[in-house]
């Protein structure tokens, strides 16, 4: 067998580059995160060899018979994480567990009432360039501009009005927890099936510190990398009166072959999020978007919302006099992380944008709390400040450094390893 840097220098010097990176940076985008050595080691695993279209004890294949171990047993974590009646663990992204509910309960045309993108929404949730708004009749609903927070008196009206088949709960930009009660209320009242996207709280909502849909939804989907803190994938879960129908249109519906390495790595990552360690670092992932939401507000930055509930912030830096695109290069060039985001009711398009998107898990996994939130609060407001200063923001790079030095990340992979 060669190893990577005997076979592959070029792809053996990327990896090493990009874990130095990681090392390096001050990662805050929300939807990332960084896993554990276990679950690198489970998807890095001989599992990424085996084909098993179908399910546990029915596929289409022979010697199935020790991945369905690996398939059984997240199947059985999730459900007992999130107290789901049935889930399944072999979408290969959070777009295709979308994709999957949609296929399961629309035909196309039918009415959808999902979150508005430019208001946190996500794009395969019914965005006009996404298959979603294509196939779909999408109706948006949005936030209202005075609070900044789901309308959901325009959720109720639109859904009295257009009948949808399906109501979307959830996005990718909402700093607030989303109360899934009065969204079940309208989806009875109307006759819709509802289904909540938690790709984002999904840590939060395992550890019991966001609403959980569960109960409430009939179709929850979510990926397993953000807060959950697992492998880059997604998962679907229902009511046992669904499971047959989902997992038909999981595959052969919308997919082949699972991912089996990538469904150990999620079992793995889903016994991690059933430990009480799991809980706590939740909660600090929490106390730290506060933290560092309060920290900037300090320094007289707008929050959408005036603040957060959860891992994300969204912050508008329009009254400075710059673009999220502006801030994102910015602070990429001091070694801060970020992504634009169009705010609510944005004048600008998304590769422009009005706001960054900030949020706490990756940081939080490397075991930074509350005092260094305050720290990077003022590193981004002194590169924000000094907007386009090459001396500020390499001053920054040096404050960046000394911080990330303090809390090592993959210790042997930044140093070399290729792994
Ligand atoms: N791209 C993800 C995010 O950043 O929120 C959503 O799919």
């Amino acid at each position: 067998m060669h190893h990577l840097a005997d076979l592959d220098p070029d792809i053996a010097k990327t990896l090493a580059a990009e874990a130095e990176r990681q090392h390096r940076n001050l990662e805050l985008i929300a939807s990332e995160n960084f896993v554990s050595e276990a679950v690198l080691e489970a998807l890095g695993s001989v599992l990424t060899n085996k084909y098993a279209e179908g399910y546990p004890g029915r596929r289409y294949y022979g010697g199935c018979e020790v991945v369905d171990v690996a398939e059984e047993l997240a199947i059985g974590r999730a459900r007992e994480l999130f107290g789901a009646e049935h889930a399944n663990v072999q979408p290969h992204s959070g777009a295709q567990a979308n994709m999957a509910v949609y296929f399961t309960v629309l035909k196309p045309g039918d009415v959808v009432l999902g979150p508005n993108l430019s208001h946190g929404g996500h794009l395969t949730a019914g965005s006009p360039v996404n298959y979603s708004g294509k196939f779909y009749t999408i109706v948006p609903y949005g936030v209202r501009r005075d609070t900044e927070r789901i309308d959901l008196d325009q959720v109720r009206d639109l859904a009295r009005q257009h009948r949808p088949k399906l109501i979307i709960a959830g996005g990718s930009a909402f700093p607030r927890a989303i109360d899934f009660q009065p969204f079940g209320e309208v989806a009875r009242e109307v006759g819709a099936t509802l289904m909540a996207d938690i790709a984002h709280p999904a840590g939060l909502v395992a550890a019991g510190l966001h609403p959980s849909p569960v109960g409430i939804a009939d179709f929850v989907t979510t990926t397993t990398h953000k807060t959950l803190r697992g492998p880059r994938g997604g998962m679907v879960m229902c009511r046992a009166a669904h499971a047959q129908a989902l997992d038909r249109t999981v595959m052969p519906g919308v997919q082949g072959g699972p991912l089996m390495h990538a469904i150990a790595a999620k079992a793995v990552a889903f016994r991690e999020a059933l430990t009480p360690a799991f809980k706590d670092y939740q909660r600090q992932i929490v106390a730290n978007a506060r933290a560092l939401g309060d920290a900037l507000q300090a320094r007289g930055f707008r929050l959408v919302s005036g603040g957060t509930d959860t891992h994300l912030l969204l912050v508008d830096v329009s009254p400075r006099g710059m673009t999220g695109k502006d801030a994102q290069d910015a602070l990429d060039r001091a070694w801060i992380t970020v992504n634009k985001n169009t705010i609510p009711f944005d004048t600008k398009g998304p590769m422009v944008t009005s706001g960054v998107r900030l949020g706490t898990p990756a940081l939080t996994t490397r075991g930074m709390r509350e005092t260094e939130m305050v720290e990077i609060a003022r590193l981004i407001d002194r590169v924000l400040a000094n907007l386009g200063s090459a001396a500020v923001e390499a001053a920054v790079r040096g404050e960046v450094q000394e911080l990330t030095n303090r809390f090592p990340l993959y210790v042997e992979r930044h140093k070399g390893g290729v792994r």
